[in-house]
């Protein structure tokens, strides 16, 4: 069913194969740092941190750079699949920390193992790339194309054959840059969509609800948070910045919204760059945002 466990499981995973930047592997350090379990534990959860994921350096898998990683991310993802497979099995919400976005094949395929969930995806980008659309080759650009069935038959059938997905059971929100096939893939999709565009003029209080009645024939939800949807003004340690995001405040609101269902069974923290950040900024203001999804009220 779709009430709220009471147990949460940080699972780190320093994956930055999925893109080009070097830092973002150094994620889950920044947003332990910032303080992320201690503030859920706040909450009232029982927080376990079951470490880091083996996820190899790239420096020592230099082979398989013109296949843009894909073995070493599909062995990673496997693992990342059954790590949120076993932690949905036994009661709890994992807690994904990444990392780049390639490990959300692994995250969503393993929480769907069971039951069907709703995907909320918090992102500048639409990440709807197939081999064929990529301007990048980057697999970071591929995910939510994989998970819905297109794309790389290694990350397609990831865990268990076939797509974890299907696009009525996905919000994208916050999108401003989109490639030029992507956009014509996603407006050829049945994915729900709200640009920069729909926010500005509609506010994200009336997007958060909308997009939360486009999922309500799902109990479960999970929350894909690409920090690069918000604004790098206030977020600007992430490895592809786009301006125009969505601000600290606007993202709170999301957050607050999403809370109210007690839905949320599962989330991923991705793409922080601690490399590129000042003064771990974007893991702080991650954990503000974690903990108002998990049920933080002002007051
Ligand atoms: N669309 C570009 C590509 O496919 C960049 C997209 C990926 N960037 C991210 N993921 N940070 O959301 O290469
Ligand atoms: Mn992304
Ligand atoms: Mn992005
Ligand atoms: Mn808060």
């Amino acid at each position: 069913g779709g009430k709220m466990e009471n147990r949460i499981r940080m699972i780190g995973v320093p994956l930055d194969l999925g893109q080009e930047q070097r830092g973002v592997d150094l994620g889950p350090g920044a947003l332990r740092y910032a303080g992320l379990s201690a503030r859920l534990t706040g909450l009232g959860y029982q927080v376990e941190d079951i470490g880091n994921l083996e996820v190899p350096v790239r420096d020592v898998v230099t082979a398989e750079r013109q296949q843009h990683y894909l073995p070493s991310i599909g062995k990673v993802c496997e693992t990342v699949y059954q790590a949120g497979r076993t932690a949905v099995a036994q009661g709890c919400i994992p807690v994904f920390m990444g990392g780049d976005h390639s490990l959300a094949l692994g995250s969503i395929g393993g929480v769907t193992h069971e039951q069907p969930t709703a995907v909320i995806w918090v992102d500048a980008h639409g990440d709807f790339n197939t081999p064929e659309t990529s301007p990048s080759g980057n697999i970071h650009g591929m995910v939510l194309a994989a998970l819905l069935g297109e794309g790389h038959s290694e990350l397609v059938h990831l865990g268990r054959p076939g797509p974890k997905l299907s696009g009525s059971d996905v919000v994208l929100i916050g999108l401003r840059e989109l490639d030029p096939q992507e956009k014509v893939r996603l407006r050829e999709s049945s994915v729900n969509v709200y640009t920069m565009r729909d926010i500005d003029e509609r506010g994200i209080g009336a997007i958060a609800r909308e997009a939360l009645g486009k999922l309500a024939h799902r109990t479960r939800l999970h929350l894909s948070l690409d920090l690069d949807g918000l604004d790098p003004l206030e977020v600007p340690g992430v490895g592809t910045t786009s301006p125009g995001g969505i601000t600290y405040r606007e993202a709170q609101l999301l957050m607050e919204i999403i809370a109210d269902t007690k839905l949320l069974c599962s989330m991923d923290i991705v793409e922080i760059n601690p490399i590129l950040d000042h003064g771990n900024r974007t893991a702080k203001i991650a954990v503000e945002l974690a903990a108002s999804a998990f049920g933080e009220a002002i007051m």
